[in-house]
């Protein structure tokens, strides 16, 4: 099975997927049970004619597919006569556009989102005043206090230019540290919504990163560089610590703040590392699910093999199983039967 890990959209029913997406989505973004089963069973169709090669034209079509139920054949059936689906409208009431408002603010999901909205407040004023006695977080705070910057994406070029000043300060800390940008950069995207940092260092002459992240850390804040902590590595020496927060530009007053992550992993696993950064997310899912259906477990440290599972839930794994590959990207996609792709090639 020699396939191209390949998750870009191109269904003769596209226009059908995209409603019922959008559909699928407004039940996410609720609290009811029926919601959630909703949107289940959307997502089943949606897959279901991701893999359909024929244009749909009735209802009966619709049907006969497998893992399209009666309800989801008739909202098709509405899209081929009108083009639209009524439901998305009716679905897309205030407690949508409010909990998705809110799940703009750094560390807030759809739980806090939903208890925000219940506890009566309808905007990001109502949380900055308490309204209904709600309590942020301190990192909740900076990201409502920060809430345009940090939902603005960056022009790569602004990316780049931080990043340079960053890796000069992490060199001159050690100079054998591995300091390269993943994510969004790495796949050569025009904008970025965040700077992720990947750090390492080879262990050749015994030595490894561990300690180095508080000590950039600081030298970040002192340099003007760092602004403000989101998150901190709970174990400073931890090979696999992570840091976010957020950075800017020092000196400039018209810079905005932006969204900087710095992730670090054993040298060992810098090619998985690597593949699992750089990603796209939907990328990864892709790799994963092609290491699973072959007996593998992929995840940022490593491909594992002779992966234990439980017969009754094949999803739960009873063993990690033996480390196969971790050190290179190349090792991993050849492995798993996956033609070399180049980080830009890398998007859904
Ligand atoms: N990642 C993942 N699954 C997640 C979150 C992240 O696989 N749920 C991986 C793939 C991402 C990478 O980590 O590409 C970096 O995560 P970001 O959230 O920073 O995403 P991007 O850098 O890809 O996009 P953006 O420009 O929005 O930051
Ligand atoms: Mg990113
Ligand atoms: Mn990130």
């Amino acid at each position: 099975c020699d396939t191209k890990v390949q998750t870009i959209d191109n269904s003769p029913n596209q226009d059908i997927i995209e409603k019922l997406t959008e559909l699928m989505n407004l039940h996410k973004a609720k609290v009811g049970d029926e919601d959630h089963w909703r949107a289940f069973s959307y997502n089943r169709s949606i897959r279901a004619l991701r893999s359909y090669p024929r244009r749909i034209k009735t209802y009966e079509q619709a049907r006969s597919i497998k893992g399209v139920g009666e309800k989801t054949a008739r909202k098709i059936e509405e899209i081929l006569q009108t083009g639209d689906l009524q439901r998305i409208q009716y679905e897309n009431t205030e407690d949508v556009a409010v909990t998705s408002l809110f799940q703009g603010i750094y560390g807030v999901g759809q739980s806090t989102a939903l208890q925000w909205f219940a506890a009566g407040c309808r905007s990001l004023d109502d949380l900055r005043d308490g309204k209904g006695n709600v309590k942020l977080s301190p990192a909740q705070q900076i990201g409502l206090q920060f809430y345009d910057d940090i939902n603005t994406r960056m022009p790569r070029e602004e990316a780049k230019t931080i990043f340079d000043l960053i890796k000069p300060i992490a060199l001159s800390l050690d100079s054998k540290l591995y300091v390269e940008i993943m994510g969004s950069y790495r796949r050569g995207k025009q904008t970025c919504g965040d700077i992720d940092v990947l750090l390492t260092r080879s262990t050749e002459d015994g030595q490894t990163h561990s300690g180095v992240l508080p000590r950039l850390l600081h030298a970040l804040h002192k340099a003007g560089i760092l602004t403000k902590d989101l998150a901190i590595p709970d174990n400073p020496d931890d090979l696999e610590a992570v840091y976010r927060g957020l950075c800017t530009i020092p000196g400039s007053s018209i810079a905005k703040q932006r969204r900087i992550d710095f992730l670090c992993l054993p040298w060992t696993s810098r090619g998985a590392a690597l593949i699992y950064y750089t990603g796209d997310d939907i990328f990864n899912r892709a790799m994963r699910l092609k290491a699973n259906v072959m007996g593998y477990s992929l995840n940022q440290r490593g491909l594992f093999g002779s992966i234990v599972r439980d017969p009754r839930d094949r999803r739960i794994k009873l063993s990690d199983g033996v480390l196969v590959a971790s050190e290179t990207e190349e090792e991993i996609f050849k492995i798993l039967k996956v033609p070399w792709q180049e980080p830009h090639e890398r998007i859904r």
